[in-house]
């Protein structure tokens, strides 16, 4: 895991584009955001069930496995959205890029690579891409079912009672 502001320059998603200003786990969790690595199954799975997790499912985002729709898929998960829910994502193999909104509406960038997992709370802006390797396999582990879809940004998520509680939830 790797943090820092993205860099905002035009290029490829999938670059690094990292501005070289690094991003602290204070400032992280001060987002809402807690990582860990774990290369033990185990510990995810306990990590799941302390924090009542009912659902999963596993990912391999690569060319091979999607074929033609591959960069159709990667050009939909970099729409910011956010989801009503807290949500675990655990890499499996590979790696990727998370960007999460900052508290000026920036960008900070999420380096994940294998065995690193991250907790994101329901209601943050967010995106991801796969980077220059374009391999990812992740476990996507979920609190409910009914609420994985991504909403993407707009006026009617502004509004959404799950941003605001993140909102109300960043300040204190
Ligand atoms: C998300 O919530 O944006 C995703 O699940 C992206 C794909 S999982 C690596
Ligand atoms: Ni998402």
């Amino acid at each position: 895991m790797k943090a820092y502001w993205f860099d905002n320059l035009p290029g490829d998603q999938r670059l690094p584009h990292d501005s070289n200003r690094p991003v602290s786990d204070e400032y992280l969790s001060k987002l809402g955001i807690l990582h860990f690595n774990y290369p033990n199954i185990e510990d995810v799975n306990a990590l799941a069930s302390s924090r009542s997790y009912k659902n999963r499912d596993e990912i391999t985002i690569s060319p091979s496995t999607l074929g033609d729709v591959y960069e159709e898929k990667v050009k939909t998960f970099f729409h910011e959205h956010l989801h009503e829910d807290e949500e675990i994502r655990y890499i499996l193999d590979g790696g990727g890029f998370f960007d999460v909104r900052s508290e000026d509406d920036g960008w900070v960038r999420i380096k994940l690579e294998k065995h690193d997992l991250m907790i994101m709370p329901a209601g943050i802006y967010h995106r991801f891409t796969t980077d220059e390797a374009n391999y990812t396999k992740a476990m996507r582990l979920f609190k409910e079912d009914p609420k994985w879809t991504p909403l993407n940004r707009g006026t009617e998520t502004d509004e959404n009672p799950y941003r605001k509680d993140y909102l109300k939830n960043r300040e204190t």
